[in-house]
């Protein structure tokens, strides 16, 4: 039903250019050994357990990490990064402004299906079914070798690699993620398990309301359902675990027996609930019931960002909300309380999500059953992040966006070819094709704009678009109830790294589900970087484009010679870029 597809690799298998590699650092760096026993997963109906955290110390968080396989019972391959002392992805705690330092070896065994990348390269120049490499989800890096680049990066068996990331100042305090984003293998890679939360710390400095209270990562992700059943009714696509306990799925489609894992609280207590849908390709819809009742979750943060704390509202303040919808590789973060002791059954589950007729089969289900007791279990959870008494951090990345004038508007969509699988994330006025790395760029744009985009939908599955490198605010989110779908009022105004965009009914009088959205280009992310689909079945199978952002002079430039080639769509383009940069 949904196999990695290495075609997009072998039809460029040709000369290999054997150019110098753009990284010479890795070559000095002793390699991590294989930990022994990797990937240790929990059975289904365990407690829940905190991930292993590691923090920063003076403004430096210096790891090492190695990249491991094993199979499970069922034959799933699983993928995790462990560090010599055999943590399993590690929650990563860094402030803004501090340096986040990985030396990563790669000790899968050889790949095969070789794809030759073109220079620049940033570590091995040739990628394979066994490469790998990290992408700091959400966090606003720069696209440049050792930091946040994913497009040439590549890290194949065998070879190790150094990562130095520095984090802006004024990153957003919140929940971010890494994971492998090597075209072609995604989706396998974060299906077994390669994901870990990053915490950028201080979000109680810029939401009051969080306090002092107990702090607990909750990551979901998907993997193959045992046997590949066929999906229907109460038999999904694919399996969900949390902080990797197997919530398993009944084996009749009108069965209702999901297994859910075990979340215990201290009665009467509360606690900030940071949650990841590090899934590949299941859409959530979190929900909070007792006896049947749905709670209301106090919503502090979207995708690393505390809501309504940008454009000079700051303090944040929370959102109240009844459920949620998730897209793959979001993160939401909100204040739970412990169920009274009256409540019979409190259980955190998702709602079915309608995917459309082509998308996958997401029944409703439970995630976990809340238990709360007169102990608590302290050693879940971990205390607050309160980075010194009167430290404050700014976290005010997108500070302006809202008001900054638009420099040049687009149109980009979603697209698929039935016949042969393949996915584009297309962009109106040129030509529709998958994702290559080595293609050049299908949009150029200026450091210090600001744009307006509009994503459409033109198909009859949903999509997530994630934009690297930078957040974008939410506008608007049109033509949803038309086509069947609601829309997410809390998110509208906000800050967001993913965003859902409902499927087409496919009714040719209904104009395309779209979300316009205001694009940040004021960072310090110059470059060349991707925007995709999240759902990575379909970010595998093609549906990415690559973004090239220049500094002014050499924008200028590119303009200059346009203009003398007549490239009149291009000079017009520019001019309009150039009246409003900074
Ligand atoms: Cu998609």
């Amino acid at each position: 039903m949904k196999r990695i597809i290495m075609s997009a690799w072998r039809h460029a298998l040709g000369a290999v250019a054997l150019c110098a590699l753009a990284s010479a650092p890795a070559a000095a760096q002793a390699l991590v050994r294989p930990a022994a026993n990797p990937c240790v997963r929990p059975a289904a109906g365990s407690v829940v357990q905190e991930p292993p955290a590691l923090r920063s110390l003076q403004g430096v968080l210096s790891i090492r990490l190695s990249y491991q396989h094993t199979f499970d019972d069922f034959g799933r391959e699983l993928f995790c990064f462990m560090t010599p002392e055999g943590l399993q992805n590690p929650t990563l705690h860094v402030r803004p402004g501090d340096h986040l330092m990985i030396v990563i070896t790669n000790n899968l065994p050889a790949g095969s299906a070789p794809m030759a990348l073109n220079a620049p390269n940033c570590g091995a120049p040739i990628m394979n079914s066994t490469s790998v490499n990290i992408h700091y989800h959400g966090t606003n890096l720069p696209p440049t070798c050792h930091q946040d680049e994913v497009i040439k990066t590549i890290i194949n068996a065998g070879q190790t690699f150094q990562y130095n990331v520095l984090f802006p100042t004024n990153e957003p305090p919140g929940l971010y993620f890494y994971h492998p984003h090597v075209h072609g293998i995604a989706e396998h890679a974060v299906q077994g398990g390669a994901t870990g939360a990053i915490v950028v710390d201080g979000i109680e400095t810029v939401q009051p309301a969080i306090g002092a209270l107990p702090q607990r990562i909750l990551m979901v992700r998907d993997q193959p359902v045992p046997g590949n059943p066929a999906p229907g009714g109460n038999i999904p696509d694919w399996d969900l675990t949390l902080n990797f306990v197997p919530i398993t799925s009944p084996t009749h489609a009108a069965s209702n027996d999901f297994v859910p894992a075990i979340l215990q609280m201290k009665n009467g207590s509360r606690e900030l609930w940071s949650i990841c849908n590090c899934s590949s390709d299941t859409v959530l819809d979190l929900q909070y019931v007792f006896d049947g009742e749905p709670q209301t979750l106090q919503l502090v943060a979207v995708d690393g960002v505390p809501v309504n704390s940008q454009d000079g509202v700051q303090p944040g303040a929370p959102i109240p909300v009844t459920h949620f919808l998730l897209p793959t590789a979001s993160r939401i973060q909100v204040i739970v309380s412990a169920p009274p002791p009256t409540v019979h059954l409190a259980q955190l589950m998702t709602l079915a999500v309608d995917t459309g007729p082509d998308g996958d089969n997401d029944p409703q289900r439970p995630l976990a059953t809340v238990q709360s007791a007169n102990q608590g279990r302290d050693s879940n959870i971990f205390a607050p992040s309160i980075i010194n008494p009167g430290q404050r951090v700014s976290g005010r990345r997108f500070a302006g966006l809202k008001a900054a004038p638009i420099a040049t508007r687009r149109t980009v969509f979603f697209d698929e070819n039935n016949d042969t699988s393949t996915f584009f994330m297309a962009v109106e006025g040129r030509p529709e094709h998958v994702f290559d790395p080595n293609a050049p760029p299908d949009i150029v744009a200026v450091q210090g704009s600001v744009e307006e985009w509009v994503v459409q939908n033109r198909t009859q599955e949903v999509h997530e678009f994630h934009f690297h490198q930078l957040h974008f605010l939410v506008e608007s989110q049109d033509n949803f109830e038309l086509n069947g779908s609601p829309q997410n009022p809390a998110i509208t105004g906000q800050f967001l790294d993913m965003i859902h965009v409902p499927y087409w009914d496919g009714d040719p009088t209904h104009p395309f589900p779209s979300v316009t959205l205001r694009i940040d280009f004021r960072g310090n992310d110059v470059g060349d970087f991707v925007f995709h689909c999240h759902i990575l079945e379909h970010e595998d199978k093609g549906m990415m484009n690559i973004i090239r952002v220049l500094n002014v002079d050499d924008f200028d430039d590119l303009a200059k010679r346009s203009t003398a080639r007549s490239d009149t769509a291009k000079g017009k383009n520019t001019a309009a870029s150039k009246t409003h940069v900074h």
